[in-house]
């Protein structure tokens, strides 16, 4: 019988949405074609350089997509069909405390953890859950309202779900088993041709958008896929050239002199989607709402727990400039304050600890006895270090990437109850361990030391 692995299925099933997406939202068509032609003007230009944070064949293929769930029962379900292609829930992010247009949801991400697996498909998916019993954004009122809505809903049919369970647990599917599952799980994800409930949606749309996206139908859908670029800021002066109306800025860190780090991501607005809506009085009409949109992001070297806490410092002092001088252009302010506070060199970013590195044996390295220490093995010439790509997703850039759907300023009751989560109630509700990303990166740099150690025959103490 023939198999197909999960990365296989994970790789199959990123392909499949993309193609589905690109028949649903044309624009996002547009976006991988000019992603290529940046990257392909990228690898022409800077040569091998342009694949130091990853191949051209990995960076082509590689998407992010974000999905958007309502309830517990339901997160779960998703962390079932994600087991099914080895994605595994990383980090939490929550992206309620904004001050305007906060979004009443709590998120974690979907995603292969081993650098084999990542190396196979790194498909990810930024997967939020409303926050239902945030009495900040839902009262007494609404959110019994709310709650009865989503209970009476299914997301994905039991035959998906017995399927994501047999694939996850024997970790691959028989090539009959993966058809079925693949089509059963992109049909999840399509968007629905359903009428929408035009007052409930509306009432949901006065708290947030978002929370009207999630509990204002009675199915989910795919809101974006995000393909990655080697120059990000090239794309974005590329799409609004071809008249496509971009959100104001690129998220993250600025484009600087020294190393890409971390995350940059950039979109554009929600369009204008027809949908059928159905009015208080019964009749059903055509409508367009305004929810999914495109993303596109750039990725750089993953940075240490000191290192992310620099990043922050240094984003904070950027916006501080701004407030105190606010006809100061913000890209000359952000590389003014990165040059004086981060080295502008891979290795002054390992020297100081503040980016993560893999370790690897020199093809050139002396002959003779090896020093015993990392330090001495990397000054003399035996080991070299290698930056690790960021595969997460950041709390700041994600909240500006929600508001490319968000046109009212939503409304959030601060003179009420807020909901508590975090990682480890999130892991409670999951039935699964969220990871930790920085130990991930961690434990995949000290997997790497141990290597060239026992390479070397040297006793790792
Ligand atoms: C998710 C927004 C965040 C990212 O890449 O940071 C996000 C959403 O709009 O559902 O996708
Ligand atoms: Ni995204």
């Amino acid at each position: 019988m023939t198999t197909l692995s999960q990365g296989r299925l994970r790789a199959a099933f990123a392909r499949r949405l993309s193609e589905m997406y690109a028949r649903e939202v044309p624009a996002y068509q547009t976006l991988l074609d000019v992603s290529h032609e940046v990257n392909a003007g990228v690898v022409r230009e800077r040569g091998e350089a342009a694949e130091r944070l990853g191949s051209i064949g990995r960076v082509t293929e590689e998407r992010h997509g974000a999905i958007r769930v309502g309830t517990p029962g339901e997160l779960r379900a998703v962390a079932r069909i994600f087991g099914a292609l080895g994605m595994h829930p990383v980090g939490f992010y929550d992206l309620r405390e904004a001050a305007v247009n906060a979004v009443p949801v709590v998120s974690t991400a979907f995603r292969p953890l081993d650098a084999a697996e990542l190396a196979v498909n790194p498909f990810r998916v930024f997967t939020s859950m409303l926050a239902t019993s945030d009495a900040r954004f839902f009262d007494e009122d609404l959110r019994p309202r709310l709650e009865n809505f989503l209970a009476r809903r299914q997301l994905f049919p039991p035959e998906l779900l017995a399927l994501a369970d047999r694939a996850e647990r024997d970790r691959e599917l028989s090539t009959v088993d993966a058809e079925r599952f693949l089509t059963l799980a992109v049909g999840a994800f399509e968007l629905s041709t359903e009428p929408v409930d035009r007052a409930w949606y509306e009432q949901l749309e006065r708290v947030s958008a978002v929370a009207a996206d999630i509990g204002g139908v009675r199915s989910t859908h795919v809101n974006h896929l995000t393909p990655r670029v080697l120059d990000i800021d090239e794309l974005y002066r590329r799409m609004s050239a071809r008249g496509i109306e971009m959100i104001d800025t690129i998220q993250g860190p600025p484009r600087w002199a020294g190393p890409d780090v971390l995350l940059r991501q950039t979109s554009f607005r929600a369009l204008a989607e027809p949908r059928t809506l159905r009015e208080p009085d019964g009749t059903v009409g055509r409508g367009a709402l305004r929810v999914r949109f495109g993303e596109v992001e750039a990725r750089g070297i993953a940075l240490t727990r000191t290192g992310r806490a620099r990043y922050d410092e240094l984003l904070g002092r950027v916006e501080d400039r701004l407030r105190a001088d606010p006809g100061a252009e913000r890209a000359g302010v952000a590389r003014e304050i990165w040059a004086a506070g981060l080295p502008d060199s891979e290795r002054g970013l390992f020297d100081e600890g503040l980016a993560f590195c893999r370790y690897e044996l020199r093809t050139d390295r002396p002959a003779g006895p090896p020093p015993g220490e990392l330090s001495a093995l990397i000054d003399h010439g035996w080991v070299r270090r290698e930056p690790i790509v960021y595969e997460d997703f950041l709390p700041r850039s994600a909240a500006g990437i929600f508001q490319s759907n968000l046109t009212g300023r939503g409304t959030r009751d601060d003179g009420r109850e807020a909901a508590g989560y975090d990682l480890d109630r999130l892991a409670g509700i999951l039935g699964r361990e969220v990871h930790d990303p920085f130990d991930l990166y961690a434990r995949r740099q000290d997997e790497s030391a141990e290597h060239v150690f026992a390479r070397l025959r040297i006793p790792s103490t």
